[in-house]
């Protein structure tokens, strides 16, 4: 079996958990709130928008031959954050109204930490796992959304052909970056992928619950 797929297997029960989250169950089957919708899409803006710098920090940090499609992936979120403006001005929700949850915060934090810290091929599992897990994610609530739902973009955004090329292509520099890694180092990776299959499931999670801090509620926040 491939290292990428590795990855999945050795959290098979948390990747399951991760697509079979009512957040996306409910969004295939009609069943989802518009209010539910909206928490995931305000807090997804602020995540993308935060989580930029991680992906600077692997076009810096990564061997030569990720400079260019890495670099091109970071001039997309430039698009992927027009997309989400444009969804919000169509749903008649406000972004940048709202502070980043805990959940949010946690995440970013984590993979700041993990780009600027660990080794590269651990922050490289990490983007790996971020990307799939959105691939899959997206594809879940493809097989029951209609393709008139203003939501349907996004499932085009992450559920499409050129995503997947993408995530393939992440998945074979997952197996080089493996292969040139020691025993303890692909270890590494494997427990990066796992926390950040874990924070996925949170996300989804604080969708539906609400993106409060605990013992605050809304007046949480980042600062
Ligand atoms: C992604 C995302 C995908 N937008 N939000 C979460 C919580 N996880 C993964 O990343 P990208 O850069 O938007 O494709």
């Amino acid at each position: 079996m491939a290292f990428h797929d590795t990855l999945v297997e050795r959290h098979a029960g948390l990747w399951r958990r991760m697509l079979d989250h009512p957040f996306l169950l409910q969004a295939r089957d009609g069943a989802l709130t518009n209010e539910t919708f909206n928490t995931w899409l305000r807090q997804d803006y602020l995540f993308v928008e935060a989580a930029r710098p991680f992906l600077g920090c692997l076009v810096a940090r990564g061997p030569e031959r990720h400079r260019g499609p890495l670099g091109e992936a970071l001039a997309a979120l430039a698009d992927e954050l027009e997309l989400f403006r444009e969804r919000a001005r169509a749903l008649g929700v406000e972004l940048g109204g709202e502070k980043p949850g805990l959940v949010n915060h946690a995440y970013v934090q984590f993979l700041l930490a993990t780009g600027f810290r660990a080794d590269y091929a651990e922050a490289f599992a990490v983007y790996y796992g971020a990307e799939r897990a959105y691939h899959e994610s997206w594809q879940v609530v493809r097989e029951g959304l209609d393709p008139e739902s203003p939501w349907q973009p996004f499932v085009e955004n992450w559920a499409g052909d050129e995503f997947a090329s993408f995530v393939a292509f992440l998945g074979e520099e997952v197996d080089r970056l493996a292969a040139d890694a020691s025993a303890e180092g692909r270890e590494r990776m494997v427990r990066a992928f796992g926390t950040t299959v874990k924070y996925e499931i949170a996300f989804w999670e604080m969708a539906l619950r609400g993106p409060g801090w605990f013992g605050i509620g809304a007046l949480g926040g980042d600062g």
